[in-house]
């Protein structure tokens, strides 16, 4: 470099007078102004740049278009911010909502370690007690699963029952016992919760009176029900409601 070279180095203040800065913004500890004692000593404060006096290597302040500019666009600020926005914070949540929505229809609501089957219209749980017993017994059983004798209430519930023996989920010979006597008074019949039957699907020639508990046999691939003496023991049909 020649001796009377001039070069600008790092450094100003052109944000806080008299307050020296590299361009990172650090503030400068080590500085080797120009003393003189004839002209004026620096920084003198007509300018925010720092250079290097050409003879002695000592430092002047002094105004430079060069710069201020320069310095700006190294001191961006700005930079930051803009960076944070570009990072996406929402995504986690989105996925979050896509993944449970399978599992509701595949949740069987049955204690199937009950024995107890699902059916989804009629919407129920139902079990077949195959282990014969009298009305009382039977209806003690289902309670005992949380349940009742199953209360055949409507035309498509008796269906339903109908096709069990079609399916041969239950032998066509079987003669279970299902919700409803007469045991109150004779011949009204209800539920065991005292609600009146509406629904009824006699044999022809039945109720005849011979008991008081509600019986059911499949004759032509329907379902017929039967009065009969509470006391015969017979296989029966569970039902625990569902939501
Ligand atoms: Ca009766
Ligand atoms: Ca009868």
């Amino acid at each position: 470099m020649p001796s009377h070279a001039e070069p600008w180095i790092d450094g100003g203040d052109e944000d806080d007078e008299d307050v020296w800065r590299f361009a990172d913004g650090t503030l400068m500890t080590f500085k080797s102004w120009h003393r003189s004692s004839y002209g004026r000593s620096q920084p003198d404060h007509d300018g925010n740049c720092v250079r290097l006096n050409g003879i002695n290597s000592d430092w002047s302040n002094t105004t430079s278009k060069v710069c201020t500019p320069t310095r700006s666009n190294t001191t961006s600020k700005v930079r930051t911010p803009t960076r944070s926005n570009t990072t996406p914070k929402v995504r986690t949540p989105t996925r979050s909502n896509t993944t449970p929505k399978v599992r509701t229809p595949t949740r069987n609501p049955c204690p199937t370690e009950k024995g107890y089957k699902f059916s989804s219209d009629p919407r129920l749980c139902y079990r077949l007690g195959l282990d014969r017993k009298n009305h009382d017994d039977a209806m003690a059983a289902c309670q005992n699963d949380g349940g009742f004798l199953i209360r055949i209430d409507s035309q498509k519930k008796n269906d339903y029952v109908a096709q069990l023996y079609q399916e041969n989920v239950m032998s066509t010979s079987s003669q279970p016992w299902i919700d409803g006597d007469d045991s109150d008074r004779e011949n009204e019949w209800r539920f065991t919760d005292g609600t009146l039957m509406t629904y009824t699907q006699w044999k022809s020639g039945q109720p005849n009176h011979d008991g008081n508990c509600l019986r059911i046999r499949l004759n032509n691939q329907k379902v017929e029900w039967w009065d009969g003496n509470c006391d015969q023991r017979l296989e029966y049909i569970c039902e625990i409601p569902t939501a």
